[in-house]
């Protein structure tokens, strides 16, 4: 994969935490792209063709050929473009960071039917906070893995950075919103300082959404489902 764009694609959307793991791995591999971003209410046919499976953002296309989920993306662009390396090289701590990947999106962000952290933000009194209490719980599992680290990747930012990164965003936004406690501090201050840390790192910062305009999305969103509760 060249450095110069060429043939490489992401439909994404821009309030996305999944999109933002392949921009940010994209910068990080100093990778040039185009940039589509999508409506996910009304899908482009471009998506659909390229993503009949799932029909979600992100997609990567590169050189025509379409890839879809966000952690099967950043493992092939490791692979086609070793600038950067983000998988350890090192098999036993490779499959570690894939094992701590798959626990985040499955247990960080699912319960059997509903992510714990869209239930703790959608809900209100008793299953709220049981919600938010077992977010809570595996972000503190989570925190295992950062142990004696700087980043999750060891000296320098790798896989399981990309893909745990932005909940320290999100995460942050739900709890002024919904008014729940999900990063605990004193629970888990090592996760929390790292959360600070990444995101202020300006390759990282950068690709963040607006605050502000993820702000007002996150609100209006919260109310909406506020409404539908009642
Ligand atoms: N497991 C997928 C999740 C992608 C995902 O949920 N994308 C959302 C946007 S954040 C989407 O496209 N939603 C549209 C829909 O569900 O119809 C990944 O890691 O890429």
């Amino acid at each position: 994969m060249a450095g110069n764009g060429d043939g490489v694609q992401l439909l994404g959307y821009w309030a996305s935490p999944f999109a933002l793991r392949i921009k940010w791995t994209l910068k990080l591999k100093e990778i040039h792209y185009e940039y589509v971003e999508e409506h996910l209410l009304d899908k482009s046919p471009m998506l659909l063709q390229y993503n009949p499976v799932h029909k979600k953002i992100p997609v990567l296309v590169h050189k025509g050929k379409p890839l879809a989920e966000s952690l099967v993306i950043i493992e092939y662009m490791d692979e086609v473009r070793k600038h950067n390396p983000l998988l350890p090289q090192d098999p036993y701590q490779r499959a570690k960071a894939r094992f701590w990947a798959k626990f985040e999106d499955e247990k960080t962000l699912r319960t059997p039917h509903v992510p714990a952290m869209f239930k703790a933000f959608s809900k209100v009194g008793a299953e709220q906070e049981q919600a938010a209490k077992e977010l809570r719980e595996n972000l503190k599992t989570l925190e295992s893995a950062l142990e004696g680290k700087h980043f999750f990747g060891g000296e320098t930012i790798g896989f399981l950075d990309i893909a745990v990164g932005w909940i320290g965003c999100w995460a942050r936004m739900n709890e002024e919103v919904a008014g729940v406690n999900m990063i605990d501090v004193e629970m888990m201050h090592l996760l929390s300082a790292w959360f600070q840390k990444f995101l202020e790192l300006p390759i990282i910062k950068e690709c963040l959404p607006p605050q502000d305009k993820l702000l007002v999305h996150t609100k209006e969103f919260h109310k909406m489902l506020m409404a539908a509760l009642t």
